[in-house]
């Protein structure tokens, strides 16, 4: 009896302590991202790692110099299995790692890095201490990976100076279009309790070379330039300085009203602009490295200079004026479009903008949606990109899923990036890329910046969806260097984070591939596009009602008896005029535009036959059938890896893609059966026909918009 009381006792206590976390749990939460530094199992290769790094040696002691340092010691603790020792110089020694800061280094920009053997050593150069930092995580990342060390030569600038997450975080710990739970950011406990995941996250954003980010919403609160708000934001800023990473705030442009009690917010009154000048000076005193502004201005009801007859130059060079005596940016957001009846919302930024190059203040960006629309699941490039040649543009893309089916659909982003940034604009002839255009080389622009609108929450593994994680991390590699192909990321990204098995790393990085087309197929085959208002998850392609056109569906599909698709040539919008000759020539005839781009520029009869062979109703059909279907190949190829990756993760992934074969069916449904009131032709074969009628899709929607 007394022996089972305490074997009982023993298993209360042992129950107790798994709990608390003294006893590790079996499975991976995610928490960890790609900086897991699991120790590597063969023995051969971790020894020959543990060989050419027995020392971390450093000159030196500046703060991220030392987080360097701590960093190496971290991963390579992990990743070996011992400590590794830090030591002053490295003196005669060899074997070890030199932490090398060359202020006279050739060929390396502030930021850059080089990676080379010298003397027995491995040397992480950089000309400051931030370019050893981000060398140091690139040592860490090829161990991860399993690269050789032995001739390491690795020379490595940022393509990008302002290399930023956008977060669309709110006063009350909502996020906008977030969907990986609340805020990272506990406002109610900041200034004086920092929550340990601000430094976790900094290391993340540090090893992919992100130094920038904005910390709340663009549709921003007065409250973040009260003086309570700058302490909270400056206990980040602390945090992140190590990391090389400046905080920067949206700002609500009427804040000078609102929270300052002046009349207006005219960019040109006097009292406006002392008022901004004294703000500024009052957010350096508190954030002696506060980054600079990001403005969301005159768009979607903001407030902005256009309320007093002003432009976007005339408020973005009254910030960058109050700016000037620091060091601080102004990133002027183009997304702005007008409730008009007539016009296409495609037109719009270019519209509003092209007229105002070379009047911005040289210490303005604006800041531009890849897309002329709204970060659709595909879009054309914005035409503003090569059309402001004497204005710095920068580029922002969207990681979180606002069109991608949130975090149950796998969509990895690195595809949709690249395709934008390879298009080309052919403004300075063949070549012309956008690439070339946001790094600055097309048009010699002093400033670059790309911007992604971020992805995370509170949710334990950051990004809801675990796969997600990739997305944060293909953003953070492209702004570095756009050149890297969305495949070798993809590799990087899931030997660090998922698996080394060979075979499981080939099929996970397939399925990373192709999952943006297969959720083009089922959600906006051919060109189609939804930025209908709402929730921007459930299909309402019927939707039609709102306060303003361009906030309905058939505004953008303009579905009718005849065909299908906006026609944007020179019998309808023309928004193509807004691209350089070469770029229309290849979209502005129908019989030749790509098939992934047709209905953003044409209005498309049903039974035309298209390039595929198929009538446009039968592709469109086939596309919608093939992409829902194509969702169970994903999971039978996640079903494959799963001895090869963490049980929790894949149980994860698993879960997740069941409802995203669920919710892939969901909008095929509604499209097809949408579609064919207006197509008014059957379902082609072998496609079997939908199970439910449109009434019962519809019913579905509505209550799925229910509150
Ligand atoms: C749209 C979002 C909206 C954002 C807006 C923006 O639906 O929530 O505020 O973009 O970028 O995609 O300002």
């Amino acid at each position: 009896m007394k022996n089972r009381s305490g074997c009982l006792l023993l298993l209360f206590w042992l129950l107790v302590i798994g709990r608390a976390g003294a006893i590790p749990p079996a499975g991976d939460d995610g928490y960890r991202l790609w900086l897991k530094y699991d120790r590597i199992t063969d023995d051969a290769l971790r020894q020959s790692y543990a060989r050419a790094a027995g020392f971390i040696a450093l000159s030196g002691d500046g703060p991220m110099l030392q987080t360097a340092a701590g960093e190496l010691q971290t991963g390579l603790q992990g990743l070996l299995g011992k400590a590794v020792p830090r030591i002053g110089g490295a003196g005669n020694r060899t074997g070890g790692i030199v932490l090398a800061v060359t202020a006279g280094e050739p060929g390396l920009q502030p930021e850059g890095y080089r990676l080379s053997t010298r003397n027995g050593n491995l040397v992480v150069t950089g000309k400051t201490d931030a370019g050893v930092l981000y060398g140091a995580f690139a040592l860490l990342r090829r161990i991860q990976t399993g690269q050789s060390l032995e001739t390491i030569s690795e020379t490595s600038n940022p393509k990008v100076r302002f290399r930023m997450l956008n977060h669309w975080d709110n006063v009350d710990g909502s996020v906008e279009r977030g969907y990986a739970g609340s805020s990272l950011w506990k406002w109610y406990e900041l200034p004086e309790r920092i929550d340990p995941r601000y430094r976790d996250y900094a290391r993340a954003n540090a090893s992919l070379g992100i130094n920038a980010t904005v910390v709340n919403n663009v549709n921003a609160s007065a409250r973040f330039m009260t003086e309570e708000y700058l302490r909270k934001v400056a206990a980040l800023a602390q945090v992140f300085r190590p990391y090389g990473i400046r905080v920067y705030l949206s700002v609500y442009f009427a804040a000078p009203k609102t929270l300052g009690g002046l009349k207006t917010s005219d960019p040109l009154d006097p009292q406006v602009r002392q008022w901004w000048a004294d703000k500024v000076k009052e957010i350096y005193r508190i954030i002696p490295d506060f980054g600079g502004f990001l403005v969301k201005a005159n768009s979607e009801g903001e407030p902005g200079p256009q309320d007093y007859g002003r432009t976007h130059a005339d408020g973005a060079n009254m910030l960058a004026e109050a700016l000037k005596p620091y060091d601080g940016v102004v990133i002027w957001r183009a997304f702005v479009y007008k409730a008009d009846p007539k016009g296409d919302r495609f037109k719009a930024a270019y519209d509003e903008f092209t007229p105002l190059d070379g009047q911005f203040d040289p210490k303005v960006i604006v800041q531009v949606k890849n897309g002329p629309i709204d970060f659709q699941p595909r879009e054309p490039f914005s035409p503003l990109f090569g059309n402001m040649p004497r204005t710095p543009l920068g580029m922002e893309f969207q990681l979180t899923q606002e069109y991608l089916g949130f975090a149950t659909h796998l969509v990895y982003e690195a595809p949709i990036f690249r395709e934008c940034l390879e298009s080309d604009t052919y403004v300075a002839g063949k070549g012309s890329t956008v690439a070339k255009v946001v790094d600055g080389s097309l048009h010699g622009y002093a400033m670059t910046a790309m911007a992604g609108v971020a992805n995370t929450g509170s949710h334990r593994n950051w990004t809801g969806h675990p796969l997600a994680q990739a997305n944060w991390y293909a953003f953070g590699r492209l702004a570095w260097d756009h050149t890297l192909t969305a495949e070798a990321i993809a590799g990087e990204w899931v030997r660090m984070t998922l698996t080394r098995e060979p075979q499981a790393v080939k099929r996970i990085v397939n399925l990373l591939l192709r999952s943006r087309e297969i959720y083009v197929d089922y959600n906006t085959p051919l060109g189609l596009s939804r930025p209908w208002t709402g929730v921007h998850f459930a299909p309402e392609p019927w939707q039609n009602r709102s306060s303003r056109p361009d906030w309905t569906a058939v505004y953008y599909h303009r579905a009718d008896s005849v065909g299908l698709g906006f026609d944007r040539t020179a019998t309808g919008s023309r928004a193509l005029e807004q691209y350089r000759p070469e770029v229309r020539r290849t979209w502005e005839n129908p019989e030749t535009c790509p098939l992934p781009f047709l209905l953003w520029f044409h209005h498309v009869p049903w039974t035309k036959q298209l390039s595929s062979g198929r009538t446009l109703w039968n592709e469109l059909c086939t596309r919608f059938y093939a992409g829902a279907d194509s969702v169970r190949w994903m999971q039978r190829e996640w079903a494959q890896v799963k001895a090869a990756v963490d049980p929790d993760t894949h149980a994860d992934v698993a879960g997740r893609l069941l409802t995203q074969e669920r919710e892939a069916i969901w909008w095929r449904d509604a499209w097809v059966l949408y579609l064919q009131t207006f197509s008014k032709q059957p379902i082609p074969t072998p496609f079997r026909k939908p199970e439910r009628t449109l009434e019962e899709v519809k019913r579905s929607v509505d209550v799925y918009l229910l509150r």
